[in-house]
């Protein structure tokens, strides 16, 4: 697509947004940028976009209202991801017959080289950032980007046709694609998740869909054999078809349509299977990444990598040295034989039901944050005796507590915190040594904190001090 003169309306000044209009700038649109929260400066926006690109002399940064000329002038709506789809503007403009895009979209056209993009609503980051250094270790010039916190429209600019892009891509993200299509997608599992925004089920499972929406049979589509959505969703896509598994061994299962490769647990042991020869990848016992959800990791980022033609022996010497990611069950330290442990990435309950299940001690649990509507039942029975301790902060932590109650958890162990400081305190005060203290919210940040990363680095600070 070829962005010169055109009048670009940017929408959300946040890391996307300036992403994005830095990048359109450079390809000689005129862009405004516009972002309804009118608190925001002006001028620290422009300077950030300047730092990215060679001239800001063609935009325009509009904060607040949105203005009634701006429907007519604009020809193309580029929305960040936070951007719902169907704001009263962003209908309108739609109703206008005006391009409704995406950032991923409008990086993906500008873009070169091969993507491969990793979704699905648990297992996002970890999948990517292990794909990533998979890419890193046989490819010269690789790019880890996307819902990761690293917009893609920034790395889009300098891609070369070696390019390798590993694409984070969220549900929000998935809305506003066209003609963005990976080589090779991973759907992680689909659970329930973001509700606020996409209204149904329904609707969320079919946006992550999205994914593949472009891809032929020359691409290759890894899917949750265990999700029973993914699983009847390999069934009709285009694309090659991989299953994987951390409940059986896959082979002899009666489907329609067999799939092209497979990766199973068995016993302690990743297997490979193309269809002509099964082969052992790796032992679990050889990884540093502990539990099932991460072995689930490790298969769909394989299965990536060996699509990509990689080497078995690289893959392993991969797998075996990668320590994980920040804010996923980090081990944050001991303290007078306390453990404290990080799942600020514990956004949902699905997440967090991962987090509470790795712990192997009685544990204080910090839940509570920003309400996506989400329903906490199945996360609480997950407790398994082993949550001493359930501090609630966020808008949510009446809701929990009700919840907690309703599951039977008794309620003078439900303690509801003003913030995350007051629920360090109590965890400090009431842990005894051979316990763990573990933030895994099941909520979002939003409303206390700018993202989960700011929570997870505030909570490891009030830890350390
Ligand atoms: N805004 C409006 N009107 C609205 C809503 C927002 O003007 O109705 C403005 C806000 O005032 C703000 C800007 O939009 O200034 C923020 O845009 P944004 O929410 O898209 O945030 P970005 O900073 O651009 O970050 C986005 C992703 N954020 C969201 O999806 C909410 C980041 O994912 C992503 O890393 C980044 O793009 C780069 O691609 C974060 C996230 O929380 C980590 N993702 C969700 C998740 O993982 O669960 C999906």
């Amino acid at each position: 697509m070829d962005y010169k003169d055109k009048n670009m309306l940017v929408f959300g000044a946040g890391i996307s947004g300036i992403g994005a209009a830095a990048l359109l700038l450079d390809k000689g649109a005129k862009v405004t940028l516009y972002d309804g929260n009118a608190e925001l400066e002006a001028a620290g926006i422009k300077k950030k976009i300047e730092e990215k690109c060679a001239s800001v002399a063609d935009l325009n940064v509009i904060l607040g209202e949105f203005p009634a000329e701006l429907y007519e002038k604009t020809d193309i709506a580029v929305l960040s991801p936070g951007i719902p789809t169907d704001l009263p503007v962003v209908n309108k403009l739609r109703d206008m017959g005006k391009l409704i895009t995406g950032e991923v979209e409008l990086a993906y056209t500008v873009g070169k080289g091969v993507v491969y993009a990793v979704t699905g609503t648990n297992g996002k980051t970890t999948t990517t950032t292990l794909l990533g250094e998979l890419m890193k270790a046989a490819h010269k010039n690789v790019d880890v980007v996307g819902n990761i916190g690293n917009p893609y429209t920034e790395a889009a600019a300098h891609q070369a046709e070696d390019t390798v892009t590993v694409a984070e891509i969220s549900s929000f993200q998935l809305e506003t694609i066209h003609t963005f299509h990976p080589h090779a997608a991973v759907l992680t599992n689909i659970t329930e998740d973001h509700l606020n925004r996409h209204h149904t089920m329904e609707n969320y499972i079919n946006t992550k869909k999205n994914i593949a929406m472009n891809m032929t049979a020359d691409d290759l589509l890894v899917l949750n054999y265990e999700d029973e959505i993914l699983r009847a969703f390999g069934q009709e896509a285009a694309a090659k078809l991989c299953y994987f598994s951390s409940a059986r061994k896959l082979g002899d299962e009666k489907m329609e349509r067999r799939p092209d490769m497979c990766l199973y647990l068995d016993g302690d042991d990743i297997v490979f299977d193309d269809g002509a020869e099964k082969k052992v990848l790796v032992n679990t016992g050889e990884l540093q990444l502990v539990g099932l959800h991460n072995f689930e990791n490790v298969m769909c980022a394989a299965a990536v990598a060996l699509f990509d033609g990689m080497d078995i022996e690289a893959i392993r010497n991969v797998l075996r040295s990668f320590a994980g990611v920040e804010h996923r069950i980090e081990f944050v330290g001991e303290f007078d034989g306390v453990r404290y442990y990080n799942d600020s990435k514990g956004t949902n309950p699905a997440a967090a039901i991962k987090g509470i299940n790795a712990m192997k001690w009685p544990t204080l649990l910090i839940g509570g944050g920003y309400d996506k509507q989400s329903s906490y039942e199945e996360w609480i029975n997950c407790f398994d005796g082993k949550v001493k301790y359930l501090v609630l902060i966020g808008q949510t932590k009446e809701k929990i507590a009700a919840a907690a109650e309703g599951c039977g958890f008794e309620k003078d162990r439900i303690i509801l915190c003003e913030d995350l400081k007051e629920a360090v305190d109590f965890c400090k005060k009431n842990a005894v040594s051979g316990d763990a203290v573990l933030l895994s919210p099941a909520c979002a940040s939003w409303g206390q904190f700018d993202n989960y990363e700011q929570r997870g680095d505030i909570f490891k600070e009030y830890v350390r001090s």
